[in-house]
Protein backbone atom coordinates (compact mmCIF):
# COMPACT_ATOMS: atom_id res chain seq x y z
CA UNK A 1 0.00 0.00 0.00
CA UNK A 2 1.17 3.63 -0.52
CA UNK A 3 3.29 5.09 2.17
CA UNK A 4 0.88 7.74 2.82
CA UNK A 5 -2.46 8.77 2.20
CA UNK A 6 -3.48 11.13 5.43
CA UNK A 7 -4.16 14.49 3.12
CA UNK A 8 -5.53 12.03 0.23
CA UNK A 9 -8.34 10.46 2.41
CA UNK A 10 -8.95 13.42 4.79
CA UNK A 11 -9.29 16.27 2.24
CA UNK A 12 -9.46 14.89 -1.13
CA UNK A 13 -11.07 17.81 -2.45
CA UNK A 14 -8.29 19.79 -1.77
CA UNK A 15 -5.67 17.06 -2.70
CA UNK A 16 -7.24 16.90 -6.08
CA UNK A 17 -7.34 20.75 -6.07
CA UNK A 18 -3.33 20.93 -5.86
CA UNK A 19 -2.23 18.20 -7.24
CA UNK A 20 -3.81 19.85 -10.67
CA UNK A 21 -2.33 22.33 -10.77
CA UNK A 22 0.87 21.62 -9.07
CA UNK A 23 2.02 18.57 -11.09
CA UNK A 24 0.94 20.56 -14.18
CA UNK A 25 -2.23 18.70 -15.18
CA UNK A 26 -4.91 21.39 -15.28
CA UNK A 27 -5.20 25.09 -14.12
CA UNK A 28 -8.62 25.58 -13.00
CA UNK A 29 -8.58 29.64 -12.64
CA UNK A 30 -9.24 30.19 -16.29
CA UNK A 31 -11.88 32.96 -15.66
CA UNK A 32 -14.86 31.21 -16.71
CA UNK A 33 -16.79 28.92 -14.05
CA UNK A 34 -16.20 25.19 -14.78
CA UNK A 35 -13.79 25.79 -17.45
CA UNK A 36 -10.14 24.66 -17.14
CA UNK A 37 -6.93 24.58 -19.08
CA UNK A 38 -5.72 20.95 -19.89
CA UNK A 39 -1.86 21.92 -19.37
CA UNK A 40 1.36 19.68 -21.33
CA UNK A 41 1.59 17.65 -18.64
CA UNK A 42 -2.04 16.90 -18.26
CA UNK A 43 -2.13 16.81 -21.89
CA UNK A 44 0.16 13.95 -22.25
CA UNK A 45 -1.79 11.58 -19.77
CA UNK A 46 -5.12 12.73 -21.33
CA UNK A 47 -3.52 11.76 -25.20
CA UNK A 48 -2.42 8.54 -23.54
CA UNK A 49 -5.90 7.66 -22.17
CA UNK A 50 -7.79 8.58 -24.94
CA UNK A 51 -5.65 6.50 -27.44
CA UNK A 52 -6.29 3.37 -25.00
CA UNK A 53 -10.32 3.90 -25.60
CA UNK A 54 -10.00 5.07 -29.14
CA UNK A 55 -7.79 1.73 -29.47
CA UNK A 56 -10.75 -0.41 -27.73
CA UNK A 57 -13.62 1.34 -29.93
CA UNK A 58 -11.55 1.06 -33.22
CA UNK A 59 -11.07 -2.45 -32.54
CA UNK A 60 -14.59 -3.50 -32.29
CA UNK A 61 -16.03 -1.35 -35.29
CA UNK A 62 -16.80 1.76 -34.12
CA UNK A 63 -15.74 4.85 -36.71
CA UNK A 64 -14.41 8.03 -35.39
CA UNK A 65 -16.37 11.34 -36.91
CA UNK A 66 -16.63 15.03 -35.79
CA UNK A 67 -20.33 16.64 -35.74
CA UNK A 68 -20.61 20.37 -35.16
CA UNK A 69 -20.70 22.44 -32.10
CA UNK A 70 -24.32 23.97 -32.50
CA UNK A 71 -27.13 22.51 -32.47
CA UNK A 72 -30.20 24.55 -33.80
CA UNK A 73 -33.26 24.77 -31.05
CA UNK A 74 -35.49 23.00 -33.56
CA UNK A 75 -33.55 19.59 -33.08
CA UNK A 76 -32.34 19.59 -29.93
CA UNK A 77 -36.47 20.17 -29.15
CA UNK A 78 -37.40 17.31 -31.22
CA UNK A 79 -37.30 14.48 -28.69
CA UNK A 80 -39.64 15.79 -25.63
CA UNK A 81 -38.16 13.89 -22.64
CA UNK A 82 -34.54 14.87 -23.73
CA UNK A 83 -35.33 18.99 -23.91
CA UNK A 84 -36.90 18.72 -21.03
CA UNK A 85 -34.31 17.50 -19.18
CA UNK A 86 -31.03 19.94 -20.95
CA UNK A 87 -33.05 22.94 -21.89
CA UNK A 88 -32.20 24.05 -18.57
CA UNK A 89 -28.71 22.69 -18.97
CA UNK A 90 -27.76 24.29 -22.54
CA UNK A 91 -25.51 27.34 -23.21
CA UNK A 92 -27.44 29.40 -25.94
CA UNK A 93 -26.15 31.12 -28.76
CA UNK A 94 -28.73 33.83 -29.56
CA UNK A 95 -26.42 36.61 -31.92
CA UNK A 96 -24.51 36.26 -35.06
CA UNK A 97 -22.87 39.68 -34.42
CA UNK A 98 -25.39 42.58 -34.00
CA UNK A 99 -27.70 40.29 -35.46
CA UNK A 100 -30.69 37.76 -33.40
CA UNK A 101 -30.45 34.79 -35.02
CA UNK A 102 -34.31 33.25 -35.68
CA UNK A 103 -33.31 29.70 -34.67
CA UNK A 104 -30.97 30.01 -31.35
CA UNK A 105 -28.47 27.47 -31.53
CA UNK A 106 -27.35 25.02 -28.35
CA UNK A 107 -23.73 24.76 -27.72
CA UNK A 108 -23.91 21.01 -27.81
CA UNK A 109 -24.93 19.66 -23.92
CA UNK A 110 -24.39 15.80 -25.86
CA UNK A 111 -24.69 15.03 -29.15
CA UNK A 112 -27.89 12.80 -29.33
CA UNK A 113 -29.95 15.58 -31.46
CA UNK A 114 -26.86 16.47 -33.37
CA UNK A 115 -26.53 13.00 -34.74
CA UNK A 116 -30.29 12.20 -35.58
CA UNK A 117 -30.68 14.33 -38.66
CA UNK A 118 -27.84 13.25 -40.31
CA UNK A 119 -28.42 9.31 -39.40
CA UNK A 120 -31.89 10.26 -41.04
CA UNK A 121 -29.78 11.11 -44.31
CA UNK A 122 -27.38 8.10 -44.17
CA UNK A 123 -29.40 5.08 -43.31
CA UNK A 124 -31.36 3.89 -45.98
CA UNK A 125 -31.35 0.28 -45.80
CA UNK A 126 -30.59 -3.01 -43.46
CA UNK A 127 -27.41 -3.19 -45.66
CA UNK A 128 -26.63 0.40 -44.17
CA UNK A 129 -26.99 -1.39 -40.18
CA UNK A 130 -25.22 -1.47 -37.75
CA UNK A 131 -23.31 2.20 -37.92
CA UNK A 132 -21.37 2.79 -34.64
CA UNK A 133 -19.83 6.21 -34.48
CA UNK A 134 -17.68 8.03 -32.33
CA UNK A 135 -16.28 11.06 -31.10
CA UNK A 136 -13.88 13.02 -29.01
CA UNK A 137 -15.57 16.48 -27.96
CA UNK A 138 -16.00 19.18 -25.65
CA UNK A 139 -19.65 19.45 -24.27
CA UNK A 140 -20.89 22.44 -22.69
CA UNK A 141 -23.80 22.07 -19.42
CA UNK A 142 -24.47 25.06 -17.17
CA UNK A 143 -24.51 22.86 -14.12
CA UNK A 144 -25.95 24.25 -11.30
CA UNK A 145 -24.23 21.86 -9.09
CA UNK A 146 -20.86 23.15 -7.42
CA UNK A 147 -18.47 23.09 -10.44
CA UNK A 148 -15.23 20.89 -9.59
CA UNK A 149 -11.99 20.79 -11.81
CA UNK A 150 -12.51 17.96 -14.29
CA UNK A 151 -15.41 16.23 -12.07
CA UNK A 152 -17.73 18.44 -13.02
CA UNK A 153 -17.11 21.12 -15.99
CA UNK A 154 -19.53 23.32 -17.34
CA UNK A 155 -16.82 22.98 -20.69
CA UNK A 156 -16.66 18.64 -20.64
CA UNK A 157 -13.39 18.86 -22.56
CA UNK A 158 -12.60 15.65 -23.35
CA UNK A 159 -16.12 13.69 -23.56
CA UNK A 160 -16.08 10.35 -25.92
CA UNK A 161 -19.43 9.66 -26.99
CA UNK A 162 -20.33 6.37 -28.94
CA UNK A 163 -23.93 6.62 -30.70
CA UNK A 164 -25.04 3.13 -32.55
CA UNK A 165 -27.84 2.33 -34.95
CA UNK A 166 -29.12 -0.74 -35.31
CA UNK A 167 -32.23 -2.77 -37.18
CA UNK A 168 -33.84 -4.55 -34.07
CA UNK A 169 -33.96 -4.11 -30.30
CA UNK A 170 -32.07 -7.14 -29.89
CA UNK A 171 -29.02 -6.17 -31.82
CA UNK A 172 -29.33 -2.83 -29.66
CA UNK A 173 -29.67 -4.80 -26.47
CA UNK A 174 -26.20 -6.77 -27.93
CA UNK A 175 -24.48 -3.43 -28.41
CA UNK A 176 -25.09 -2.39 -24.60
CA UNK A 177 -23.26 -5.54 -23.87
CA UNK A 178 -20.22 -4.56 -26.03
CA UNK A 179 -20.81 -1.04 -24.46
CA UNK A 180 -19.98 -2.52 -21.36
CA UNK A 181 -17.33 -5.20 -22.15
CA UNK A 182 -15.33 -2.25 -23.63
CA UNK A 183 -15.42 -0.09 -20.77
CA UNK A 184 -14.88 -2.02 -18.63
CA UNK A 185 -11.41 -3.39 -20.18
CA UNK A 186 -10.96 0.05 -20.16
CA UNK A 187 -11.56 0.72 -16.91
CA UNK A 188 -9.11 -2.40 -16.17
CA UNK A 189 -6.61 -1.23 -18.22
CA UNK A 190 -6.48 1.79 -15.71
CA UNK A 191 -6.74 -0.21 -12.96
CA UNK A 192 -9.93 1.66 -11.69
CA UNK A 193 -12.02 -0.07 -9.81
CA UNK A 194 -16.12 0.33 -10.37
CA UNK A 195 -19.31 -1.19 -10.17
CA UNK A 196 -21.98 -1.52 -12.21
CA UNK A 197 -24.94 -0.21 -11.99
CA UNK A 198 -29.17 0.16 -13.60
CA UNK A 199 -29.81 3.29 -12.75
CA UNK A 200 -33.54 3.62 -10.91
CA UNK A 201 -36.49 4.82 -13.44
CA UNK A 202 -35.91 8.65 -12.42
CA UNK A 203 -32.25 8.56 -12.49
CA UNK A 204 -32.14 7.65 -16.39
CA UNK A 205 -30.52 9.97 -19.44
CA UNK A 206 -33.31 12.02 -21.06
CA UNK A 207 -34.99 9.83 -24.02
CA UNK A 208 -33.23 6.93 -22.70
CA UNK A 209 -34.89 3.27 -22.11
CA UNK A 210 -32.62 2.84 -19.44
CA UNK A 211 -29.52 3.58 -18.07
CA UNK A 212 -26.66 1.49 -16.65
CA UNK A 213 -23.32 3.28 -14.91
CA UNK A 214 -20.08 3.09 -13.92
CA UNK A 215 -19.52 4.42 -10.71
CA UNK A 216 -16.05 4.56 -8.93
CA UNK A 217 -15.50 4.95 -5.00
CA UNK A 218 -13.59 8.55 -4.34
CA UNK A 219 -11.33 8.74 -0.76
CA UNK A 220 -13.97 10.75 0.86
CA UNK A 221 -16.29 7.84 0.84
CA UNK A 222 -18.83 9.55 -2.08
CA UNK A 223 -19.23 7.76 -5.74
CA UNK A 224 -18.77 9.41 -8.79
CA UNK A 225 -20.17 8.12 -12.38
CA UNK A 226 -17.08 7.98 -14.56
CA UNK A 227 -19.27 6.85 -17.58
CA UNK A 228 -22.61 5.69 -18.29
CA UNK A 229 -24.80 3.15 -21.51
CA UNK A 230 -28.16 3.89 -22.46
CA UNK A 231 -30.39 1.83 -24.93
CA UNK A 232 -32.07 4.77 -26.24
CA UNK A 233 -35.01 2.20 -28.06
CA UNK A 234 -36.70 4.11 -31.00
CA UNK A 235 -37.06 7.24 -29.24
CA UNK A 236 -34.72 9.15 -31.10
CA UNK A 237 -35.50 7.71 -34.44
CA UNK A 238 -39.35 7.83 -33.82
CA UNK A 239 -38.82 12.06 -33.44
CA UNK A 240 -36.66 12.26 -36.22
CA UNK A 241 -38.41 10.11 -38.25
CA UNK A 242 -35.30 7.96 -38.99
CA UNK A 243 -36.04 4.73 -40.83
CA UNK A 244 -34.44 1.99 -42.91
CA UNK A 245 -35.82 -0.56 -45.23
CA UNK A 246 -36.07 -4.54 -44.14
CA UNK A 247 -35.01 -7.27 -46.26
CA UNK A 248 -39.05 -7.58 -47.30
CA UNK A 249 -39.15 -4.51 -48.39
CA UNK A 250 -41.00 -2.82 -44.91
CA UNK A 251 -39.79 0.65 -43.50
CA UNK A 252 -38.97 0.07 -39.86
CA UNK A 253 -37.82 2.99 -37.19
CA UNK A 254 -33.86 2.10 -36.14
CA UNK A 255 -33.23 1.34 -32.64
CA UNK A 256 -30.38 3.41 -31.11
CA UNK A 257 -27.88 3.24 -28.55
CA UNK A 258 -25.24 5.86 -26.97
CA UNK A 259 -22.68 5.99 -24.35
CA UNK A 260 -19.83 8.05 -22.67
CA UNK A 261 -17.11 8.94 -20.63
CA UNK A 262 -15.96 12.22 -19.51
CA UNK A 263 -12.86 13.85 -18.56
CA UNK A 264 -13.80 11.55 -15.27
CA UNK A 265 -12.71 8.60 -16.85
CA UNK A 266 -8.94 10.54 -16.72
CA UNK A 267 -9.36 11.86 -13.43
CA UNK A 268 -10.42 8.20 -11.58
CA UNK A 269 -6.89 7.21 -12.73
CA UNK A 270 -5.02 10.18 -10.57
CA UNK A 271 -7.61 9.71 -7.63
CA UNK A 272 -7.75 6.18 -7.51
CA UNK A 273 -3.89 5.29 -7.56
CA UNK A 274 -2.50 8.88 -5.55
CA UNK A 275 -1.58 9.28 -2.19
CA UNK A 276 0.19 12.57 -0.04
CA UNK A 277 3.19 12.73 -2.41
CA UNK A 278 1.39 13.04 -5.82
CA UNK A 279 -0.37 10.89 -8.62
CA UNK A 280 1.05 7.32 -9.38
CA UNK A 281 0.40 6.90 -12.77
CA UNK A 282 0.22 3.35 -14.25
CA UNK A 283 3.22 2.68 -16.89
CA UNK A 284 0.60 2.52 -19.39
CA UNK A 285 -0.65 6.17 -19.82
CA UNK A 286 2.41 7.63 -18.03
CA UNK A 287 3.93 10.35 -20.03
CA UNK A 288 7.48 9.75 -18.88
CA UNK A 289 7.93 6.03 -17.66
CA UNK A 290 11.24 6.38 -15.69
CA UNK A 291 12.80 9.33 -14.39
CA UNK A 292 16.87 9.01 -14.04
CA UNK A 293 18.65 11.12 -11.80
CA UNK A 294 22.06 11.68 -11.15
CA UNK A 295 22.98 11.91 -7.41
CA UNK A 296 26.59 13.70 -7.93
CA UNK A 297 29.33 14.03 -5.80
CA UNK A 298 32.40 16.23 -5.87
CA UNK A 299 34.88 15.17 -8.72
CA UNK A 300 32.57 12.45 -10.23
CA UNK A 301 29.76 14.13 -11.77
CA UNK A 302 31.05 13.55 -15.64
CA UNK A 303 31.26 9.80 -14.87
CA UNK A 304 27.70 10.40 -13.37
CA UNK A 305 26.21 12.22 -15.79
CA UNK A 306 27.49 9.74 -18.04
CA UNK A 307 26.55 6.31 -16.63
CA UNK A 308 23.26 8.25 -16.41
CA UNK A 309 23.19 8.83 -20.02
CA UNK A 310 23.90 5.35 -20.84
CA UNK A 311 20.67 3.71 -18.77
CA UNK A 312 18.54 6.46 -20.44
CA UNK A 313 20.03 5.10 -24.29
CA UNK A 314 20.01 1.29 -22.73
CA UNK A 315 16.02 2.03 -21.68
CA UNK A 316 14.65 3.96 -25.07
CA UNK A 317 15.39 1.24 -27.24
CA UNK A 318 13.11 -0.84 -25.34
CA UNK A 319 11.21 1.65 -26.18
CA UNK A 320 10.24 2.96 -22.89
CA UNK A 321 9.38 6.78 -22.35
CA UNK A 322 13.00 8.39 -20.17
CA UNK A 323 13.67 11.78 -18.63
CA UNK A 324 17.10 12.47 -17.85
CA UNK A 325 16.97 14.57 -15.12
CA UNK A 326 20.67 16.88 -15.51
CA UNK A 327 19.02 20.18 -14.77
CA UNK A 328 22.31 22.01 -12.62
CA UNK A 329 20.21 24.14 -10.35
CA UNK A 330 17.86 21.58 -8.28
CA UNK A 331 19.29 19.71 -5.61
CA UNK A 332 18.73 15.44 -6.11
CA UNK A 333 16.01 16.02 -3.17
CA UNK A 334 14.11 18.38 -5.51
CA UNK A 335 14.10 16.36 -8.23
CA UNK A 336 12.80 13.36 -6.33
CA UNK A 337 10.14 15.85 -5.05
CA UNK A 338 9.33 16.66 -9.04
CA UNK A 339 8.71 13.52 -10.25
CA UNK A 340 7.07 11.63 -7.16
CA UNK A 341 4.38 14.60 -7.82
CA UNK A 342 3.90 13.84 -11.43
CA UNK A 343 3.29 9.99 -10.79
CA UNK A 344 6.38 8.75 -12.80
CA UNK A 345 6.38 5.14 -12.33
CA UNK A 346 10.07 4.61 -11.63
CA UNK A 347 13.17 6.08 -10.59
CA UNK A 348 16.64 5.16 -11.00
CA UNK A 349 19.10 6.93 -9.14
CA UNK A 350 23.04 6.84 -9.68
CA UNK A 351 25.67 8.15 -7.23
CA UNK A 352 29.46 7.67 -6.90
CA UNK A 353 29.04 4.07 -4.94
CA UNK A 354 26.15 2.72 -7.41
CA UNK A 355 29.32 3.61 -10.08
CA UNK A 356 31.69 1.85 -8.19
CA UNK A 357 29.61 -1.01 -8.05
CA UNK A 358 28.13 -1.22 -11.56
CA UNK A 359 24.87 -0.65 -10.03
CA UNK A 360 21.94 1.34 -10.20
CA UNK A 361 19.31 2.76 -7.66
CA UNK A 362 15.46 2.27 -8.16
CA UNK A 363 12.42 3.41 -6.83
CA UNK A 364 9.12 2.51 -7.91
CA UNK A 365 6.60 5.12 -7.40
CA UNK A 366 3.51 3.32 -5.70
CA UNK A 367 5.58 2.01 -2.48
CA UNK A 368 8.39 4.27 -2.43
CA UNK A 369 10.57 0.96 -2.02
CA UNK A 370 14.18 1.06 -3.06
CA UNK A 371 16.35 -1.42 -4.73
CA UNK A 372 19.38 -1.53 -5.88
CA UNK A 373 19.98 -3.63 -10.05
CA UNK A 374 23.07 -4.57 -11.79
CA UNK A 375 23.46 -1.75 -14.60
CA UNK A 376 23.71 -4.24 -17.31
CA UNK A 377 20.40 -5.91 -16.30
CA UNK A 378 18.69 -2.61 -15.85
CA UNK A 379 16.31 -2.65 -19.34
CA UNK A 380 14.60 -6.17 -18.70
CA UNK A 381 14.59 -4.89 -14.68
CA UNK A 382 12.38 -2.10 -15.86
CA UNK A 383 10.00 -3.90 -17.88
CA UNK A 384 9.54 -6.44 -14.87
CA UNK A 385 8.84 -4.01 -12.69
CA UNK A 386 6.42 -1.75 -14.79
CA UNK A 387 4.36 -4.96 -15.01
CA UNK A 388 4.73 -5.64 -11.18
CA UNK A 389 3.51 -2.29 -10.69
CA UNK A 390 0.77 -2.26 -13.11
CA UNK A 391 -0.44 -5.46 -11.27
CA UNK A 392 -0.05 -4.46 -7.89
CA UNK A 393 -1.47 -0.88 -8.65
CA UNK A 394 -4.80 -2.96 -9.98
CA UNK A 395 -4.97 -4.94 -7.00
CA UNK A 396 -4.58 -2.49 -4.22
CA UNK A 397 -7.10 0.18 -5.73
CA UNK A 398 -9.99 -3.18 -6.11
CA UNK A 399 -8.90 -4.23 -2.63
CA UNK A 400 -9.29 -0.88 -1.16
CA UNK A 401 -12.87 -0.48 -2.82
CA UNK A 402 -14.06 -4.16 -1.86
CA UNK A 403 -13.37 -3.15 1.74
CA UNK A 404 -15.57 -0.62 1.42
CA UNK A 405 -18.55 -1.96 -0.05
CA UNK A 406 -21.04 -3.17 2.62
CA UNK A 407 -24.03 -5.23 2.17
CA UNK A 408 -27.09 -4.96 5.17
CA UNK A 409 -30.02 -6.18 5.82
CA UNK A 410 -30.81 -3.06 8.11
CA UNK A 411 -32.03 0.36 7.90
CA UNK A 412 -30.52 1.35 10.80
CA UNK A 413 -27.05 -0.18 9.43
CA UNK A 414 -27.43 1.16 6.10
CA UNK A 415 -28.20 4.97 7.72
CA UNK A 416 -25.10 4.66 10.10
CA UNK A 417 -22.72 3.66 7.70
CA UNK A 418 -23.71 6.26 5.34
CA UNK A 419 -23.89 9.15 8.10
CA UNK A 420 -20.13 8.34 8.39
CA UNK A 421 -19.23 8.20 4.54
CA UNK A 422 -18.12 4.30 4.63
CA UNK A 423 -18.60 3.79 1.21
CA UNK A 424 -21.54 1.61 -0.96
CA UNK A 425 -24.27 -0.06 1.07
CA UNK A 426 -25.82 -2.82 -0.77
CA UNK A 427 -29.55 -3.57 0.50
CA UNK A 428 -32.59 -6.03 -0.36
CA UNK A 429 -35.29 -4.17 -2.61
CA UNK A 430 -38.88 -4.94 -3.83
CA UNK A 431 -38.40 -2.89 -7.04
CA UNK A 432 -40.71 -0.39 -6.32
CA UNK A 433 -39.94 3.38 -7.44
CA UNK A 434 -41.94 4.39 -4.11
CA UNK A 435 -39.64 2.17 -1.81
CA UNK A 436 -36.77 3.80 -3.91
CA UNK A 437 -37.80 7.16 -2.86
CA UNK A 438 -38.28 6.38 0.57
CA UNK A 439 -35.22 4.54 1.26
CA UNK A 440 -33.23 7.58 -0.19
CA UNK A 441 -34.85 9.84 2.07
CA UNK A 442 -34.46 7.63 5.27
CA UNK A 443 -30.50 7.40 4.47
CA UNK A 444 -29.95 10.51 3.11
CA UNK A 445 -27.84 9.21 0.03
CA UNK A 446 -28.58 8.31 -3.78
CA UNK A 447 -29.52 5.03 -5.09
CA UNK A 448 -27.28 4.20 -7.57
CA UNK A 449 -29.45 1.55 -8.80
CA UNK A 450 -29.02 -2.21 -9.38
CA UNK A 451 -25.66 -4.61 -9.78
CA UNK A 452 -25.12 -4.92 -13.55
CA UNK A 453 -22.13 -7.08 -12.19
CA UNK A 454 -23.49 -9.82 -10.61
CA UNK A 455 -25.95 -12.69 -10.72
CA UNK A 456 -26.49 -14.06 -7.40
CA UNK A 457 -30.01 -14.94 -6.19
CA UNK A 458 -31.63 -12.34 -3.72
CA UNK A 459 -32.64 -13.20 -0.30
CA UNK A 460 -34.85 -11.13 2.19
CA UNK A 461 -37.10 -8.46 2.59
CA UNK A 462 -37.49 -4.77 1.38
CA UNK A 463 -36.00 -2.56 4.01
CA UNK A 464 -38.82 0.07 3.14
CA UNK A 465 -42.00 -1.84 3.27
CA UNK A 466 -41.09 -5.57 4.22
CA UNK A 467 -42.15 -7.31 1.58
CA UNK A 468 -40.03 -9.80 -0.05
CA UNK A 469 -36.93 -8.30 -2.08
CA UNK A 470 -36.81 -8.86 -5.90
CA UNK A 471 -32.99 -7.41 -6.13
CA UNK A 472 -30.19 -6.08 -4.44
CA UNK A 473 -29.85 -2.18 -4.48
CA UNK A 474 -26.64 0.00 -3.91
CA UNK A 475 -26.99 3.37 -2.04
CA UNK A 476 -24.47 5.83 -1.99
CA UNK A 477 -23.37 9.51 -1.36
CA UNK A 478 -22.61 10.84 -4.82
CA UNK A 479 -20.60 13.02 -6.41
C1 LIG B 1 -23.85 9.13 -23.61
C2 LIG B 1 -22.84 9.77 -24.49
C3 LIG B 1 -24.63 11.10 -22.26
O1 LIG B 1 -24.47 12.30 -22.43
N1 LIG B 1 -24.85 10.92 -24.66
C4 LIG B 1 -23.63 10.68 -25.37
C5 LIG B 1 -24.91 10.18 -23.44
N2 LIG B 1 -24.60 10.51 -21.07
S1 LIG B 1 -24.31 11.30 -19.70
O2 LIG B 1 -24.48 10.34 -18.65
O3 LIG B 1 -25.09 12.47 -19.60
O4 LIG B 1 -22.81 11.73 -19.75
C6 LIG B 1 -21.79 10.77 -19.91
C7 LIG B 1 -20.79 10.86 -18.78
O5 LIG B 1 -20.18 12.14 -18.77
C8 LIG B 1 -19.84 12.48 -17.45
N3 LIG B 1 -20.32 13.84 -17.17
C9 LIG B 1 -19.51 14.87 -16.79
N4 LIG B 1 -18.20 14.95 -16.57
C10 LIG B 1 -17.67 16.12 -16.20
N5 LIG B 1 -18.39 17.24 -16.03
C11 LIG B 1 -19.73 17.22 -16.24
N6 LIG B 1 -20.45 18.34 -16.09
C12 LIG B 1 -20.35 16.00 -16.66
N7 LIG B 1 -21.62 15.62 -16.95
C13 LIG B 1 -21.57 14.31 -17.26
C14 LIG B 1 -20.43 11.44 -16.53
O6 LIG B 1 -19.42 10.54 -16.11
C15 LIG B 1 -21.42 10.73 -17.41
O7 LIG B 1 -21.55 9.38 -17.05
ZN1 LIG C 1 -40.45 -2.08 -0.80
Amino acid sequence: MPVKRQKWSKDFGEWFREVLINAGIMDYRYPIKGSGVWMPYGFKIRRNVLQTLRYLLDATGHQETLFPLLIPETALAQESAHVKSFEGECFWVTHGGFEPLKVRYALRPTSETAIAPMLKLWIRSHADLPLKLYQVVNVFRHETKATRPILRMREVATFKEAHTSHATFEEAEEQVKEALEIYKRFFDLLGVPYCVSRRPEWDKFAGALYTIAFDMLCPDGKTLQIGTVHNLGQNFSKAFDITYETKDGRQEHIWTTSYGISGRGIAAVLIVHGDDHGIVLPPIIAPIQVAIVPVPYKGKEEPINKACRDVACKLEEIPCKVALDLRGDLTPGNKFYYWELRGVPIRIEIGPRDLEKGEVTVVRRDTLKKKTWKMKDVTSAVQKLAEEMTFDLVRNASKWMKERVYRVDSLEEAKRLLAKKAGIVEVPWCGKDECGHRLEEEVEARLLGTPEDTEEKIEGKCLVCGEKAVNIVRVALAY
